[in-house]
């Protein structure tokens, strides 16, 4: 690649003339784009799917007033339009970043299938002098392998996404970003671009696959530790310590970094992402048993919940479970172990009722559970500890209440007694 084609996105990049096409418009590529638009970039979203330009525009999403009003103010400015993905836009754009989603398949396989329909209309597209993003979590070596054998001299980095949904004090602009290009232009241009919005510097690692590596080793750190202390709250339960205590204790200890017990752990990365790694290890002969085991462990966190529950249970105790959210503050649903919860005590043939103050009844209803309001109950199973919980228990806990309080939420007893993950208030 010559110099002088970068050195002229670079000057683009500069002088904010670049036009940014943003290519998945959900809990990644939304508050980017908003970023970019905020700092005067002319910012172009695809989605698949049209409707959910209105959705965006009526302000249907998990963003803040304060994106809200950008987003708008954007949208009027003419900064920032909606389209739907197509080779004829994605051309006349300088930058192309990526923001689709890379689940996993109800086998628990790496599912690509939004990327490699990305890289469908990518390799339609003449792409010479412009800068591909991949910030879609990927394994090592699939950007290059997807997006590295286009036509036309272009520059590719990954900058894996770091959002930390519902955290507002770590915002995509605070959170520090990785860039690795496929070529020392490309890294540069990376990060060039991310330092137009971020107000941390971009970190230039060694090549795309280091970015990708560092993405699954962070989100697979977190799976393990919440593993290892969801083990331990089973051991501390069997030995009646209160495992708060515990990790209050070991928390003075430099060198520990605290992790807590719950209900499993749900969302779209820390359950999902230490599979990648499963598959990258299979395909390269590598035993990543204590990865599996720590997914398999988490995984059974809602079964340990179930088996509280039981131990109250009669068959004319109402039960009332609190949230479905699969963390507090947010209301994805994605993954979450609450709805794993719910859908064992179906089985079992244990009647209850759920009150999720950030889903609407009509949500509730639809994934087939019945709808309950916030009134006294036998048994009170905190499923997601939301904020406005402090108030709502009041509400529904009376001295006769057994709570089964599956985030540890309670600091001291309420009800008649408070069973947790790994303590017991009475
Ligand atoms: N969880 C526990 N115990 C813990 C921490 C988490 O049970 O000590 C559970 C949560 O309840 C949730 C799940 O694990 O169900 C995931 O929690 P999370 O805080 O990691 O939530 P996420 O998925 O929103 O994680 C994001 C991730 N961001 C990206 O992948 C881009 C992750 O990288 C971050 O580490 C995490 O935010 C963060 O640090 O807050």
């Amino acid at each position: 690649m010559q110099k002088n084609h970068s050195e002229e996105l670079r000057e683009k990049i500069k002088k904010k003339k670049v036009k940014i096409g943003i290519i998945g418009l959900g809990y990644v590529g939304l508050p980017l784009a908003i970023l970019f638009a905020d700092k005067g970039f002319s910012v172009t979203g695809f989605v698949r799917n049209i409707q959910k330009a209105e959705s965006i525009k009526k302000g249907e999403r998990d963003i803040s007033k304060n994106q809200q009003s950008i987003l708008l103010k954007a949208f009027n400015d003419g900064l920032f339009s909606i389209n739907k993905t197509s080779v004829e836009k994605l051309q006349l754009q300088d930058v192309i970043i990526v923001c689709v989603p890379t689940p996993i398949d109800s086998e628990k396989k790496p599912d690509l299938s939004d990327l490699k329909e990305v890289v469908s209309f990518l390799s339609q597209v003449d792409l010479s002098s412009k800068l591909i993003i991949n910030e879609s979590t990927v394994a090592p070596f699939t950007t290059r392998t997807l997006f590295g054998g286009f036509n036309g001299n272009y520059y590719l980095v990954c900058s894996p996404e770091r959002v930390d949904p519902g955290n507002l004090s770590k915002t995509t602009e605070t959170i520090p970003k990785l860039v690795g290009g496929i070529n020392e232009e490309s890294s540069l241009l990376g990060k060039i671009l991310y330092s137009q919005i971020l107000k941390s510097d971009p970190v230039i690692v060694e090549t795309l696959e280091v970015a990708e590596m560092s993405k699954m080793l962070e989100n697979t750190y977190r799976a393990v530790n919440v593993s290892l202390i969801n083990e331990f709250a089973k051991l501390a339960d069997a030995c009646s310590i209160d495992i708060i205590d515990v990790i209050k204790a070991a928390s003075t200890k430099w060198s520990f970094q605290a992790h807590y017990p719950g209900i499993g752990t749900g969302g779209h990365c820390i359950p999902v992402d230490p599979y990648y790694v499963l598959s990258l290890g299979k395909a390269k002969g590598i035993n990543m048993d204590v990865v599996a085991d720590a997914l398999r462990e988490n995984e059974e966190m809602p079964r340990f919940i179930l088996k509280k529950i039981q131990a109250v249970y009669k068959p004319n105790k109402k039960i009332l479970i609190y949230g479905l959210a699969y963390k507090k503050n947010i209301k994805d649903i994605r993954e979450s172990p609450v709805i794993t919860l719910c859908n064992l005590l179906k089985e079992k043939g244990i009647s209850f009722s759920v009150y999720e103050p950030l889903i609407e009844k009509e949500k509730v209803i639809q994934l087939g559970f019945s709808y309950g309001e916030l009134q006294v109950v036998d048994i009170f199973v905190v499923g997601t500890d939301h904020d406005e919980l402090s108030a709502d228990y009041k509400k529904v806990v009376t001295e006769n209440t057994i709570v089964i309080d599956a985030r540890n939420f309670f600091k001291i007893k309420v009800g008649k007694k408070v069973i947790g993950v790994g303590r017991f208030l009475s």
